[in-house]
């Protein structure tokens, strides 16, 4: 294809020097990488490194922000006064997750307001196991142990990952999350060992609840656009399917223990890899649930919007107070 190039020789020369030093700062930015470095906040990076990171950060807030919703409808109905308590400190851990995270993103140049302005106009991607609905109180322990499961198998490489304030919050995330699924896991343990329902409403969750955990980390390596490049930079540092396996062949033994059966006909120990051969993940239904929110997206951004809308007069008091704080301590 032809154009007319109607730029002045200056403005010309100008591009492709732009272009050079562009070239120049991409590889200085690799070798540093390479050679392990740790990239901070006002460090030169290409503008792509910084989109990416924005989207995937800001991502990861919105999902542990929108996490909390199927773990709250539990709270009035959690079965004794420990477990409500528990339940309760895990959906606030998740709402501090959300918060390093958008601290972390902001970082970048973007301003939480911002991106929980993409968020409440659905422009925003979150993860697609927050749409799944959670019927029953098996789920809390089946939330605990797959996904949050799915989460820490994911996570824990992102503690390296090669951004500093993102590598950072992760320390203390992928803690809480590995406590937080054994909590999930004991509480499946005590309804595999209750009455035959008991078992039976641990059984229907994992049937709920694995294939949208196995979905968590994201498509097939074939199919992800983003991890050829974020695996170079060193953001990501193994591949969905890496991951992906990894979790299953973590987390079979461990319902294999509980005497519960994972749903997948074609699952079947592997001699030669050392490890377990699965089923086809349904792609169609994630890529839908992507698309059009699946069951719960409609509420949950409802849920979102809603909260946005009541909690105004509490951060304006939050800034007020933090205005007058700040005025004092000037004075003083
Ligand atoms: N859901 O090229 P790909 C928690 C999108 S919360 C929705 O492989 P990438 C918890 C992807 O964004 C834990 N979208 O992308 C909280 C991309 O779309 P765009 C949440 C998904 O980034 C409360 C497109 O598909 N964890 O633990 O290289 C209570 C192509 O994908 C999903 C994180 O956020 C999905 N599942 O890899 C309990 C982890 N998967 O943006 C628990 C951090 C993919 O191009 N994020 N997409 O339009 C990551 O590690 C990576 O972003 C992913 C995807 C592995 C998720």
């Amino acid at each position: 294809m032809y154009s007319t190039d109607l730029r002045t020789d200056r403005e010309k020369k100008s591009a492709d020097q732009q272009i050079l030093d562009d070239a120049k700062l991409w590889d200085a930015f690799q070798k540093r990488i390479d050679g392990g470095e740790v990239i901070e906040a006002k460090d030169d990076m290409p503008e792509k490194y910084r989109a990416t990171l924005l989207r995937q950060i800001s991502q990861h807030a919105h999902s542990e922000i929108v996490g909390q919703l199927p773990e709250g409808n539990w709270v009035t109905r959690a079965p004794t006064l420990k477990r409500k308590l528990i339940l309760l400190a895990k959906i606030q851990d998740e709402a501090g997750h959300g918060l390093y995270l958008y601290s972390a993103a902001e970082t970048l140049g973007r301003s939480r307001d911002d991106m929980v302005a993409d968020l409440l106009s659905g422009k925003a991607k979150y993860s697609t196991i927050f749409n799944y609905p959670a019927p029953s109180w098996a789920d809390i322990g089946t939330i605990g142990w797959l996904v949050d499961g799915a989460a820490v198998t994911n996570q824990i490489p992102l503690c390296r990952c090669s951004y500093g304030p993102y590598a950072r919050a992760m320390v203390r995330v992928c803690k809480e999350e590995s406590f937080h699924q054994r909590q999930g896991y004991e509480i499946v343990t005590v309804l595999a060992q209750g009455t035959p329902e008991h078992k039976q409403l641990a059984q229907d969750s994992i049937n709920r609840y694995w294939w949208p955990s196995l979905m968590m980390f994201g498509p097939s390596d074939s199919a992800s656009t983003h991890s050829a490049q974020n695996m170079k930079w060193k953001i990501k540092r193994h591949s969905n399917d890496v991951l992906r396996q990894r979790f299953i062949d973590t987390t079979v033994p461990q319902a294999e223990f509980l005497g519960l059966t994972i749903p997948d006909p074609d699952l079947k120990w592997n001699e030669e890899r050392g490890s377990y051969d699965h089923g086809e993940i349904d792609w169609y239904e994630f890529w839908a649930v992507i698309k059009d929110g699946g069951i719960c997206g409609k509420d949950r951004i409802r849920a979102r919007r809603a909260a946005a809308k009541d909690g105004v007069w509490v951060r304006a008091a939050a800034e007020a107070y933090a205005k007058k704080q700040a005025a004092k301590q000037q004075a003083a």
